[in-house]
């Protein structure tokens, strides 16, 4: 069997897929790599700067690797501050796995998009599969370029390349790496450690927002569906749930009464405010059965239960 090679493992994403992939297809068809050292227990960590090119390569080649998800990127935030970087590291880490895609060395590819393709000219409530797309972040830029190349070496040279627009993505594992949609993963470690949370969205600020659990078997039952089935080679989009910083704080209550939130804005809102609200899911689900199981409540004990273990 060809292996599965993570690269950006030990981010956010990555710390649950790499787990996700090793129960389903198991650990030692699994290989995690990262620019930072990493440990991912039983299974296989190399390092990898998604950047060199001819390192990608050898590692494909003496790893026996069939199938690659390419999670190393800056997200919306962290992008903002350096984005030239961002958009160095989002496109050349994206062409150098398509190109060896292209040149017969994987056989399949996941990359994921997300709901920062959208801009303020989109519909923002259940936000269509197609629809006007004019981002205003430099990260929302570099994935719907990303979108528009996952197309095309999909219809040009048969890359069978697989994506999906990710909401913001809720999880006690790792830590997010400089997100937007970071806040409500933050408050849930403030609520146990400190009992508070200033928030730097605004209180009424929706979102669309995903459990963890949800986006990892979205994005392995989407690389293990038929390939008949993927209809869409840009990337589809994905709901969850949509919320609002007051009602996680209301949710959170309901767990910790004394919890209380702050808000202060800064250049987030800005991001957020030309985001969707909630997203029209249908095509995912007509397509390969997408459905999410988590909802507000359940998350939000879920959190809870795994940050209070982990935070001991
Ligand atoms: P993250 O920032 O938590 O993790 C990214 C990982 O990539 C880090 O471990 C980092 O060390 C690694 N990395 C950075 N530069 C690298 C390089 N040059 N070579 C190899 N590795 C490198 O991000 P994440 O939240 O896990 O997101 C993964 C992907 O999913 C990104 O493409 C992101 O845009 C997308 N996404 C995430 C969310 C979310 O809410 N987390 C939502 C939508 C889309
Ligand atoms: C971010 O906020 O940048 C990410 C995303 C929705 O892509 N979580």
């Amino acid at each position: 069997m060809k292996k599965s090679l993570v690269i950006g493992a030990n981010g956010q994403i990555g710390s649950d897929l790499v787990q996700g992939l090793a129960q389903r297809i198991g650990a030692e068809n699994v290989i995690a790599s990262d620019i930072r050292e990493g440990n991912h227990g039983e299974v296989q960590f190399v390092s990898l700067d998604i950047l060199d090119a001819p390192k990608l390569k050898t590692i494909i080649e003496e790893h026996n690797v069939g199938t690659v998800y390419l999670l190393a990127a800056l997200l919306s935030a962290t992008a903002e501050q350096n984005p030239m970087f961002a958009w160095k590291l989002n496109m050349e880490g994206l062409f150098n796995v398509l190109e060896l895609a292209k040149e017969g060395a994987i056989d399949q590819i996941f990359w994921p998009s997300s709901i920062a393709v959208f801009g303020p000219t989109t519909p923002r409530e259940n936000t269509p599969q197609t629809t006007v797309m004019e981002p205003t972040t430099v990260y929302g830029i570099s994935k719907q370029a990303g979108e528009r190349w996952c197309e095309y070496y999909h219809n040009k040279y048969g890359v069978d390349v697989r994506s999906i627009r990710y909401p913001g993505l809720i999880s006690y594992k790792a830590e997010p790496g400089g997100g937007t949609t970071d806040y409500a993963v933050a408050i849930y470690y403030k609520a146990l450690q400190e009992g508070k949370y200033e928030c730097y969205l605004k209180s009424d600020t929706y979102l669309p927002m995903m459990y963890m659990e949800d986006a990892i078997k979205a994005t392995i039952d989407l690389m293990q569906a038929e390939e008949s089935d993927i209809k869409i080679r840009s990337s589809y989009n994905l709901a969850g749930i949509s919320f609002s910083p007051v009602e996680i704080a209301e949710e959170i209550k309901k767990h910790l009464p004394d919890f209380s939130i702050s808000y202060q804005q800064d250049f987030r809102q800005n991001i957020a405010d030309s985001w969707p609200k909630s997203i029209d899911d249908s095509k995912a689900q007509e397509d390969w059965g997408w459905k999410n199981s988590y909802e507000l409540d359940t998350m939000t004990a879920e959190m809870l239960k795994g940050l209070k273990r982990k935070l001991g």
